[in-house]
């Protein structure tokens, strides 16, 4: 596989992407809601993913596509090349912002991630990564990450995660919000991994995303050697829904040891 055309595909169509997407701007959304009155959803979600089949459809016919509005294949397996597409990250910024939120497109084979492009639109960045091959953000390559304490440390969370919740005990994260330097909250799970990327931040924590929240930022995040599990420090299936803790190394395991008590809750 010629992962290397594959990606300057890749690229030109997110590159297309964004330029419908920053035409939108000044045209009136048709916003729905999905599964509760904050999950929000626009026309230019769903023309962005139809774009994205569209054209893989048309050059890899072969491929399988997972996308997050439901366009693409039903998956029960990553199996063969599979292109994993959350057409806008943040749509919720994308709408009440204009800004803050991404294209995340990741390619697979046979569940191991080979290219990973997230496109922060408003600000005309584009960071990407081919296995192997480096990570860059537009042409510039982005350098390793290197250890860093909690201490030193800005997370990345969502304040829900700090009140009483039903998906982990908020004891376990408060200890975690104390003792770090500083926390943000951003909204958008895609430019949160490569805020990591960057050491914009230095962790990501998420109590609940889906693969197409995550597959592109995992590829580009594990090219710098960082570390991508769920709260109990398992691997990623990118098929299912799954908790998220993108760090530097080491960073990750303190949390992972210290903070949430190996996953044994
Ligand atoms: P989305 O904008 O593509 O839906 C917001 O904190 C982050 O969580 C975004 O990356 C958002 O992606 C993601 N997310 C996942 N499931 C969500 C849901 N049910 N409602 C809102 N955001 C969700
Ligand atoms: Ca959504
Ligand atoms: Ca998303
Ligand atoms: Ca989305």
């Amino acid at each position: 596989m010629d992962w290397e055309i594959i990606d300057l595909h890749a690229k030109q169509w997110v590159s297309e992407a964004g330029d419908k997407i920053r035409d939108s701007f000044n045209k009136t959304l048709n916003i729905q809601t999905k599964s509760n009155p904050n999950d929000l959803v626009t026309n230019i979600d769903k023309e962005i993913e139809q774009f994205f089949i569209h054209k893989i459809r048309e050059v890899y016919p072969n491929h399988r596509i997972l996308g997050e509005e439901g366009f693409g294949d039903e998956l029960s397996n990553l199996d063969g090349v599979v292109w994993i597409i959350d057409p806008i990250d943040g749509t919720m910024n994308f709408i009440h912002q204009q800004r803050n939120f991404a294209i995340s497109l990741a390619v697979y084979e046979n569940g191991i991630g080979k290219i990973g492009i997230i496109y922060d639109v408003a600000h005309g960045e584009l960071y990407h990564a081919i296995n192997g091959k480096g990570a860059f953000m537009n042409d510039t390559q982005l350098p390793s990450l290197s250890k860093r304490t909690v201490k030193e440390s800005i997370i990345a969370l969502n304040a829900t995660w700090v009140m009483e919740n039903q998906r982990i005990d908020h004891n376990l994260i408060i200890p975690l919000v104390r003792e770090a330097r500083g926390t943000r909250s951003y909204g958008t799970a895609a430019l949160e991994m490569v805020f990591v990327a960057t050491g914009r931040v230095d962790a990501y924590i998420s109590m609940r995303l889906s693969p197409w929240d995550v597959a592109a930022g995992a590829v580009i995040i594990e090219e710098l050697g960082g570390i991508v599990t769920n709260l109990r420090g398992k691997k990623l299936d990118f098929l299912s829904n799954d908790s998220l803790l993108v760090a530097k190394p080491g960073l990750h395991q303190t949390i992972i040891k210290d903070y949430l008590k190996e996953g044994q809750w």
